[in-house]
C-alpha cells in the first residue's frame, strides 16, 4: 500500500513520532559512495566472475588465492571511499530519535563500515566486515586497515590462511548479532529498509517479522523489490536523495 500524499513527508511524520525505529540497509546505501552493489556487474579483472559464486566457502576452498585477492581489493576500494548523504542522514535520524528518548537500531548487510565512519553507533553488522579477517587454523580474528596483503592467499602467524570475516552463502550468521537484529525487528514500531534487493535471508525475513508485530514498514529503493508490494510506504528514489529529505523533516519536527 502506498500513501497518495508525498511518501517522504508521510515517512518522516511516522519516523519522527516512533518509539522504536529499526533500519535495515543494503548495498544501495553505499552505491552513491562509488561502491558497486553486490549484484552490479563486476568490472575489470572480475568481470568474468559471479559474486554469488565468489562469496561461498566452496569458492574459498577451491581457489583461496582468487577469493582473498577479490576481498582484499574490495577492502582497499572501500577504504578509499567516503560516507555519502544517505549514511549521514541516518546519523541525523539516529541522533534526533535518541534526543527525544526513543530507540534507534541500525542493522546493515553491508561489509564496508561506512555507517560507522559516518557516525552511526551500535551498528549490527549482519554479514560481517571486510576489515576483520579470521585465521582458518585458530579462528582468531584480526583487523586489517593497512595496505594490501603481500601474498594471496595471506598466511596467518599460526600458519593458517586469513579469510575475510564476512558471512558467505551457506554460513551461519553470528548468533548474538542475528538475535539482536531479530529482537529489533520484533520490537520496533517503524521498520525502514533501504537499498537492499530483499532476497538474501535471514535479512530479508526481518521486515515480515516487523510487519507481523504491527510495525509500520517503509522501503527506499531505486527499483522495485520483492518487499515493495508488502510495505506500507514504498519510496522509489535514490537513498542519497530520499534519506536527507526525511532527516531534514524529522529534525524540523523535533
Ligand atoms: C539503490 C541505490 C541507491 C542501488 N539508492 N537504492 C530462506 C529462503 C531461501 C534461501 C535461504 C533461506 N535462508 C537461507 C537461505 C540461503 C541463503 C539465501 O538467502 N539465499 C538467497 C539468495 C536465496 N542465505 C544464507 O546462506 C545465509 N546463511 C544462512 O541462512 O545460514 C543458515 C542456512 C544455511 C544454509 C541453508 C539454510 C540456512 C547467509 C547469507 C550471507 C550473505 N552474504 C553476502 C556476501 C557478504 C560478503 C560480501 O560482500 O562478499 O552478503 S551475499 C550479498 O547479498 C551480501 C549482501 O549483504 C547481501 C544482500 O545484498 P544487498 O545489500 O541487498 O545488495 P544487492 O546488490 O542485492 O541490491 C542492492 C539494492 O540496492 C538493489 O535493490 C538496488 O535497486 C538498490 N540500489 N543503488 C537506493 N543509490
Amino acid at each position: 500500500m502506498s500513501s497518495s500524499a508525498d511518501p517522504i513527508a508521510t515517512a518522516a511524520a511516522i519516523i519522527g513520532t516512533a518509539s522504536h525505529i529499526t533500519v535495515l540497509t543494503g548495498a544501495g546505501v553505499s552505491a552513491e559512495s562509488g561502491i558497486p552493489t553486490f549484484r552490479d556487474a563486476l568490472t575489470g579483472l572480475w568481470e568474468n566472475y559471479n559474486p554469488e559464486q565468489l562469496a561461498t566457502p566452496q569458492a574459498f576452498a577451491d581457489n583461496p588465492e582468487l577469493v582473498t585477492r577479490w576481498y582484499d581489493e574490495r577492502r582497499l576500494n572501500v577504504a578509499a571511499c567516503k560516507p555519502n548523504p544517505a549514511h549521514q542522514a541516518l546519523v541525523t535520524i539516529e541522533q534526533s530519535t535518541r534526543a527525544r528518548g526513543a530507540t534507534f537500531t541500525l542493522i546493515t548487510q553491508n561489509v564496508d563500515r561506512l555507517h560507522q565512519r559516518a557516525g552511526s553507533t551500535g551498528v549490527l553488522e549482519l554479514h560481517g566486515s571486510l576489515f576483520t579477517w579470521r585465521c582458518t587454523r585458530t579462528g582468531n580474528e584480526s583487523e586489517f586497515t593497512g595496505p594490501a596483503f603481500d601474498r594471496y592467499p595471506p598466511v596467518s602467524p599460526a600458519g593458517g590462511l586469513w579469510r575475510p570475516g564476512v558471512v558467505w552463502f551457506g554460513e551461519m550468521l553470528d548468533d548474538a548479532i542475528a538475535a539482536a537484529a531479530h529482537k529489533a525487528a520484533e520490537s520496533c514500531d517503524v521498520f525502514l529498509t533501504v537499498g537492499t534487493s530483499a532476497i538474501v535471508y535471514p535479512a530479508a525475513g526481518l521486515l515480515p517479522v516487523a510487519h507481523a508485530n504491527g510495525a509500520a514498514t517503509i522501503e527506499i529503493n531505486r527499483d522495485s523489490t520483492p518487499a515493495s508490494d508488502r510495505v506500507d510506504i514504498a519510496i522509489h528514489a535514490l537513498a542519497g536523495s530520499a534519506l536527507p529529505r526525511i532527516a531534514e523533516a524529522v529534525s524540523a519536527q523535533a
